[in-house]
């Protein structure tokens, strides 16, 4: 007589079980984010180690995607960095689904006991529940969805999972490991359990995920009710002091002098930018100060001078010759216009600013009260903010790296002592001074011509050093002594200069070295160094093949 053997689940059954059940709950995640802007606890996982993980991980975290970014060329180091993040929320996200199904596997041990069953398995589910709650709830990000509801939606998601975790054990566990010949034709064995069990939550990922894909709005949508006409095509400063020749024309495959709005460089702690109502928001300057103000949007556009400015910006993140740089136009209004109407107290010296993601950074107010270019930016390229640029507001402070510039500020308060801010907490530099660096974009082999004779290739790219300018660029070819290149007038004060060399031919395999002076007759820093925690120093090369 044979004997239908209840043998208690393998690892891999537990494992096989734990993909099986964890693929569609990361599909009804993103599902429900596409529809109902519901949480999206895989990005949020990432979102919060990013924000509580010690500084130097999350660089050595940073580092490693730049690396593969850069060596298996994935494309745009900002845009590539952020799909890695956003897949390895969803690695992480399945990886503990898996190890947690398979461990509860092992703890129930073949019991067919309802109770325990339902406690392990419930249990489970509930606890992932809560724990995604919390860090979910401790992430800052302003979010349409009623808090309480978010909490649900997340709870019951993993009670879910926790059940059907449950069940596909009972029903599994109850299953003959194999088929026995007198069994009934109809029973099943755990094989065809499993591939029935993995046929339908197949189904549910896929159409999940497809439709999730589908319902993921392709631009950001924008909430406010000033669209101005974008700026013409800006013009090369023209002055005195300025090296620079404005009719020089840049070497073929240099990048554009003015960055495409949709190419500019992005860099933030957010897998996604947070979302923010700009009929709503509002910002409260407060603190130290005799007249609290808080300002719409609308007030400050409308009751305090625009102004425009050609902005090179650049990430201390930038290896030498990365991308993580790029030139528009931002508009907006001094800041010390506002801080006049403050009746600051004497002990108030710094203005703390926070953001709706979290960020913050201190600002001496002597800066802004100097300097009338340090500016509340609402436009980008003449129109307001996009929402990952930081909508609706943000600030430009001269010569400094990106990290010291607040996005999507959300309040302002005047202090009297200064503080570290952000990225400076997480040990990177406490000024974020920008250093001066140049590049060489092209050796424009489609670009040669002759004159008297001689063959030349232009060569060429952008140098930078934010206000400081750039008063002289030199190019050394294959270690020969460095000659100096000619320079097109910058847009700004404050963007990167086009140079071009236009190099004599020669046959053969050649090294094009660039360095920089800045406007206070610097030279730029020759020798190697990371960007952490200073931001990157070094020389930039290109290496060309260069045929008769
Ligand atoms: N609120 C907020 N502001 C921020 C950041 C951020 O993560 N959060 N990143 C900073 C950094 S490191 C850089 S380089 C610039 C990038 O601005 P962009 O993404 O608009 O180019 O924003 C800065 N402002
Ligand atoms: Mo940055």
């Amino acid at each position: 007589m044979d004997r239908i053997e209840h043998r208690r689940l393998s690892v891999w059954a537990g494992l096989l079980v734990g993909a099986l059940i964890t693929a569609p709950l990361l599909a009804l995640f993103a599902l429900g984010a596409a529809l109902l802007r519901f949480p999206l606890i895989p990005t949020d996982l990432v979102d919060w180690m990013a924000r509580t993980l010690p500084g130097n991980v999350i660089t050595a975290g940073i580092d490693f995607m730049k690396s593969l970014i850069v060596g298996f060329q994935l494309g745009r180091t900002d845009v590539v960095a952020k799909l890695i993040e956003q897949a390895f929320g969803y690695a992480m996200l399945f990886g503990l689904g898996v190890i947690t199904t398979a461990a509860v596997y092992r703890l129930l041990n073949g019991s067919l006991d309802r109770q325990r069953i339902n406690l392990y398995t419930l249990g489970s589910g509930a606890l992932l529940g809560v724990i995604a709650v919390l860090i979910h709830l401790s992430l800052p990000f302003p979010s349409t969805v009623d808090p309480l509801l978010r909490a649900i939606w997340i709870i019951a998601l993993f009670l879910g999972w926790g059940a059907a975790m449950g069940w596909i054990y009972y029903d599994l566990t109850r299953l003959p490991v194999v088929k026995s010949e007198t069994a009934s034709a109809q029973q099943l064995d755990r094989r065809e359990f499993l591939v029935r069990i993995g046929g339908a939550t197949a189904t549910l990922t896929v159409l999940g995920g497809g439709l999730s894909l589908l319902m993921t709005p392709r631009e950001e949508s924008v909430d406010s009710d000033t669209i101005s006409a974008p700026p013409p095509t800006p013009e090369p400063i023209v002055s005195i002091d300025n090296p620079g020749d404005p009719t020089l024309e840049a070497a073929p495959g240099t990048r554009p002098e003015y960055t495409p709005l949709d190419q500019h460089y992005r860099i933030d702690i957010s897998t996604f930018p947070p979302n923010i109502d700009g009929t709503t928001w509002t910002l409260p300057i407060t603190g130290l100060v005799g007249n609290a103000l808080n300002l719409t949007l609308k007030e400050i556009r409308d009751n305090y001078p625009a102004r425009d400015l050609i902005i090179t910006m650049s990430c201390i993140s930038n290896e030498i010759g990365g991308d993580l740089i790029s030139t528009t136009r931002w508009t907006g209004t001094p800041l010390k216009g506002i801080l006049e109407q403050l009746a600051i107290q004497p002990e108030g010296r710094f203005l703390k600013i926070t953001a709706a993601d979290g960020f913050d950074e201190y600002l001496d107010l002597a800066i802004p009260m100097n300097d009338e270019s340090v500016i509340l930016c609402y436009d980008w390229d003449g129109q307001p903010l996009k929402q990952k640029h930081g909508f609706p507001l943000r600030i430009h402070i001269p010569n400094l790296y990106g990290m010291k510039q607040p996005k999507w500020i959300t309040a302002m308060e005047v202090v009297d002592e200064w503080r570290e801010g952000y990225w400076v907490r997480r040990g990177w530099s406490r000024d974020a001074v920008v250093r001066t660096t140049s590049v060489v974009d092209t050796v424009a082999t489609n670009g040669v011509y002759e004159r008297d004779g001689q063959t030349f290739v232009p060569v060429g790219g952008i140098a930078y050093a934010a206000v400081r300018g750039i008063v002289r660029v030199e190019v050394s070819v294959n270690n020969e002594p460095w000659q100096e290149a000619q320079l097109r007038a910058p847009l700004s004060d404050r963007s990167w200069v086009i140079w071009r060399y236009d190099w004599p031919f020669s046959a053969g395999r050649h090294t094009f070295r660039v360095r920089a002076v800045d406007g206070t007759n610097d030279p730029q820093i020759e020798s190697r160094e990371g960007v952490r925690p200073d931001g990157a120093t070094g020389i930039h090369e290109r290496a060309a093949n260069l045929e008769a």
